[in-house]
């Protein structure tokens, strides 16, 4: 995309980590990794590590706490993981960031902060401090729901628990506070001395003989003129090109390069804004839209405009392994390799300077291919084979490796992972990657793409009076991932179709019974499910599974079924600053569903 010209790549990444890192960057100039081996202290805000998911993360949390770790869970909703915490938050949904400056608020008020870090390595405390001070704690609580004192009991575990860690979490990516909440995150790690320290979270930087994806994806091939067209890039462009330029001098000063694509979510258009040009030509016209190993139609909010936009295209591809929801739209459907099918070299997506390797188990069936092969077959027809010196897949991740002096296979044989000693407080020698050098608490690059430079709470916009109930979506099932997976017999058995959650008392007011069909509706659209009444519920909230369609049934029962129906993407629904969309907390209603009658849009 680079070489042709187009700055309109859109991702997943956007609503999962690849925001987290490109908001990161602003603070202090990487995304950081924790420590679990050494902390005392982890704090999950949502992000619920169980052993069908995130299962690394979820043993290194209970191998912590088998050591004596403490463990703070905010969750609306009583998960396993608040079962297991010292102390639960049950926090109303979509208010982490308010959350945030209650703990920031103990920690100023009470002197909890590491007052030698954050003189000699911060730059807009005084400011930082004045914009705490509008949170007491008891307005704290009125957001939240949670009382004061469980709010101080938290921030001062958090504080004095020696090094403390906050794992990434994609709760607080999908809210229409998610900048704020993800920098105030940022800050509390900052201010607390938990900064590269052991125990605590990590600036990796690059593996340092290892070639990264970001220098193979050419961001200097692409003309400013081009970076200046990205879509979203006006009115919401911390992920974009725009919002990234202030960090690439400081980037090539302490990281030794201009680019730092990391979790590949750093140089993106907003996908909103994508698929309005798509659909309806403004600002310009897209006309060709090539989907790869992603489920679009399903994965962002207002799925009625993102149909409106692939059925809009000159031309759509997807590179899948199945007909998808998307798949079925498109013009044509290549067939993807598996990753059993193929060696793979992985850094934590560009954000760690682990390498981890896979071997290939069994070759790829029929004509499915890897996607270095469309894109270099793709490219070598445009003109642009100098650029793809590498024939292979293969003898791409040889090269990638040569820095080791041996070939991928010898290296992946001898190491399932790899990097060269990592350093802490490497920022003593280098600084910050930032503007300043410093760890922004007030952010220069947020003030120069004019937005507030300090972290803020937007209020909810008044909802509508008949949509008195709050839904989520996004809790991810066992038994698949993300939107795939329901054709797998063994896996379907295992939860055969999606469940609508919701306390007892909002089930027997809405006259709804467990196990029987229910409608959950939204100013955007509706959905049909089972109820699932549930005490682990909070009042007032209602949950709805991510990603569901029959693959029997295809397109249509995804109108019966999808959550990105029920999402809206209109300005009171997006983050300001990243124009991501709020997954948590939308107005609803609930009601019974009239038996057998299916819905449709
Ligand atoms: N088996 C399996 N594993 C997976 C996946 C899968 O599809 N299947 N998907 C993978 C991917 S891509 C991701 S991103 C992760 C996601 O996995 P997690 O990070 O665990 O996210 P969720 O399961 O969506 O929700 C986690 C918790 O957030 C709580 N929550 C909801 N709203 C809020 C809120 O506003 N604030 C707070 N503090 N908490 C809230 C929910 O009650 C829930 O308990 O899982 C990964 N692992
Ligand atoms: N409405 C809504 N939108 C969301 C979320 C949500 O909760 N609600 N969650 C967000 C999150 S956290 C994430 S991570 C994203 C994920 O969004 P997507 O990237 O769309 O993830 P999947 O739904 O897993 O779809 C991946 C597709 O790739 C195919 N595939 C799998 N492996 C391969 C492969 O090796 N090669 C090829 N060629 N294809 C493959 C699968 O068949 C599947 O159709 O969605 C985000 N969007
Ligand atoms: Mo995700």
């Amino acid at each position: 995309m680079n070489l042709v010209g187009s700055p309109n790549w859109i991702s997943g990444v956007a609503l999962c980590a690849g925001n987290t890192a490109a908001v990161n960057r602003t603070v202090y100039g990487w995304f950081p990794y924790p420590d679990f081996t050494r902390t005392e202290c982890i704090v999950l805000f949502g992000h619920n590590p169980k052993p069908h998911s995130w299962t690394p993360e979820y043993n290194a949390i209970r191998r912590a706490q088998e050591r004596g770790a403490r463990l703070i869970v905010l969750d609306p909703r009583r998960s396993e993981n608040a079962e297991l915490a010292d102390i639960w938050l049950p926090l109303r949904v979509g208010t982490d960031a308010a959350m945030c400056f209650g703990w920031l608020k103990v920690i100023m008020d009470e002197g909890l902060w590491d007052r030698d870090f954050v003189k000699r390595w911060t730059a807009g405390f005084d400011e930082l401090r004045a914009r705490v001070n509008e949170f007491p704690l008891d307005r704290v609580a009125e957001i939240t729901g949670v009382p004061a004192d469980r709010i101080a009991e938290a921030a001062r575990l958090y504080a004095r628990s020696g090094p403390a860690v906050i794992p990434w979490s994609p709760i607080t990516d999908q809210q229409r506070n998610s900048t704020s909440a993800i920098r105030l995150q940022a800050i509390l790690r900052a201010v607390c001395g938990n900064l590269d320290a052991p125990g605590g979270e990590v600036l990796h930087g690059f593996h340092p003989r290892i070639v990264p994806e970001t220098d193979l994806e050419m961001h200097d091939a692409l003309p400013e003129a081009q970076k200046a067209k990205q879509l979203g890039s006006d009115t919401h462009p911390v992920f974009t090109y725009r919002g990234a330029a202030p960090l690439e001098e400081p980037t090539l000063r302490v990281w030794g390069r201009r680019y730092a694509n990391l979790v590949s979510g750093c140089y993106m258009a907003t996908p909103s804004a994508v698929f309005r040009a798509m659909a309806d030509g403004e600002p310009y016209p897209v006309k060709a839209f090539f989907a790869l190993g992603n489920n679009t139609l399903l994965s962002f909010a207002n799925m009625q405009l993102i149909h409106r936009a692939l059925l809009n295209q000159d031309l759509l591809v997807t590179f899948e392994h199945m007909k998808t929801p998307t798949a079925a739209l498109a013009d044509y459907i290549l067939p993807g390799d598996a990753w059993t099918e193929r060696k793979a070299l992985a850094d934590g997506f560009g954000w760690t300077a682990i390498c981890r390797t896979s071997q290939q188990a069994v070759s790829p069936p029929g004509e499915a291919r890897s996607v270095y092969d469309f894109w270099r077959g793709l490219a070598v027809r445009l003109g642009l084979r100098s650029h793809f010196p590498w024939e292979t897949a293969d003898a791409l991740l040889d090269h990638r490796v040569e820095g080791l002096g041996m070939g991928f296979d010898s290296f992946a044989a001898n190491h399932a992972a790899h990097t060269d000693g990592l350093k802490f407080r490497k920022y003593e020698e280098t600084g910050f990657a930032t503007p300043s050098g410093k760890v922004e608490l007030s952010s220069s690059v947020l003030a120069g793409l004019g937005f507030d430079p300090l972290p803020y709470w937007r209020e909810e916009p008044p909802a509508p009076p008949d949509m008195p109930l709050r839904l989520f979506t996004g809790l991810r099932e066992d038994a698949f991932f993300q939107t795939g997976h329901r054709h797998i017999p063994a896996l379907r058995a295992r939860s055969p179709e999606p469940l609508l959650f919701l306390h007892p008392e909002d089930a027997m007011e809405a006259g709804i019974a467990d196990g029987e069909p229910a409608v959950a509706e939204t100013a955007q659209g509706k959905v049909r499910m089972k109820a699932a009444v549930r005490d682990d519920m909070q009042k007032g909230l209602v949950r709805i599974p991510h990603g569901w369609w029959l693959p029997e049934a295809g397109l249509e029962s995804a109108w019966e079924m999808a959550d990105a129906q029920l999402c809206p993407d209109d300005e009171d629904f997006l983050d300001r600053e990243q124009g991501i969309p709020h997954f948590k907390g939308i107005p609803c209603r609930v009601a019974p569903a009239a038996q057998g009658a299916t819905h449709s849009h």
